[in-house]
């Protein structure tokens, strides 16, 4: 804490009625907006590293500088999501469109990847599936049963010194995993004292801090919408695996759809692209090349 000002820098862990908390030393400070961030249309978000004046004992205290943002959502509203894990279990079973569509919105923030087979219990196959098929992608894959406590240590680890935010279909076991990763599984009490706090104040995000281990706790991460503005041809570089073999097709520039000479599906062919993981990406493409053309529609 600087002596002439009393300035302080902490990251938002909530927000609830035009009210937002810090959290700085292990301490919360109940903080209000100054009005310049409306003029400047700037909201603060859960995640946001922020500079404040702490109140005087119990007066809240002034929310004053919102630091640059390493990424921001806006559904749910949150910002600087480091790492997202994307979870998934052999049940429900896994839709890997939405996966690969979560990844490049993901990318397009910046954010790390790290997929969770989560239910391994159930079925130890899953994990060994998307490790092939997405062994090239820049994402680790973790298997995990977060109703028998295994693999989990795994995912601590890749965890730790990020701003986390798990997502996935419904059902996949989030708020289990959630649970079982902060250990927070026996404190039944902190759990439902925050579902009471969820249904008095609506509650967008929540920035869950234990043992190092930083978690948004959101409801439903959506990111599931392409970007409307994306050209078609940007989408390929959402594909590490396809890194390599970029420039080496016989146009230039190329989709990696069905041009011949392409260098990405030869690389499939030879089965180091795996075929299934192309064939959504052309699904994708398909997809961003329509709302290309209907852009300004
Ligand atoms: N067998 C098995 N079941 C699990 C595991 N993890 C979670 N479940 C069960 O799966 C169901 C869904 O778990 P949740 O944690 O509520 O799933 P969620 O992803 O948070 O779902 P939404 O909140 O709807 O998005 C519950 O009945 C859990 O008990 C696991 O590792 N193995
Ligand atoms: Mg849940
Ligand atoms: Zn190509």
């Amino acid at each position: 804490m600087s002596m002439e000002t009393g300035m302080r820098q902490g990251t938002l862990v909530r927000g609830f009625g035009g009210f937002y908390v810090a959290e700085a030393d292990g301490r919360e400070y109940t903080l209000r907006c100054k009005k310049k961030f409306r003029r400047m249309k700037l909201s603060p978000l859960v995640g946001d590293e922020v500079r404040f004046i702490p109140g005087e004992g119990e007066e809240h205290g002034w929310l004053e500088e919102i630091l640059p943002r390493g990424s921001e959502c806006l559904r749910p509203p949150v910002a600087n999501v480091s790492l997202l894990l994307i979870v998934v279990a052999p049940e429900p079973a896994p839709d890997l469109l939405l996966v690969d569509r979560i990844m490049v919105r993901a990318r397009q923030q910046g954010m790390k990847l790290a997929l969770v087979v989560n239910k391994c219990d159930l079925d130890p196959a899953l994990a060994e599936v998307l490790r092939r098929q997405y062994g090239g992608a820049d994402a680790p894959v973790y298997a995990a049963s977060a109703a028998e406590k295994r693999g989990l240590e795994d995912i601590r680890q890749a965890m730790a010194g990020e701003l986390c935010c798990l997502t996935g279909q419904s059902g996949v076991g989030k708020s289990t995993l959630l649970n079982a990763l902060l250990g927070l599984s026996l404190e039944t009490g902190e759990i439902s004292q925050r579902i009471l706090r969820g249904k008095n104040t609506p509650r967008h995000a929540e920035l869950l801090m234990k043992d190092g281990l930083r978690v948004l706790d959101t409801a439903g991460f959506s990111l599931l919408e392409l970007d409307a503005a994306m050209e078609p041809v940007a989408l390929r570089e959402y594909y590490p695996e396809f890194r390599e073999h970029e420039g080496q097709c016989r146009f230039i520039p190329c989709y990696h759809d069905r041009e011949p000479g392409c260098a990405v599906r030869e690389a499939c062919e030879n089965g180091s692209i795996d075929p299934e993981r192309l064939e959504r990406y052309r699904a994708l493409l398909t997809e961003v090349r329509k709302r290309w053309r209907e852009r300004y529609d």
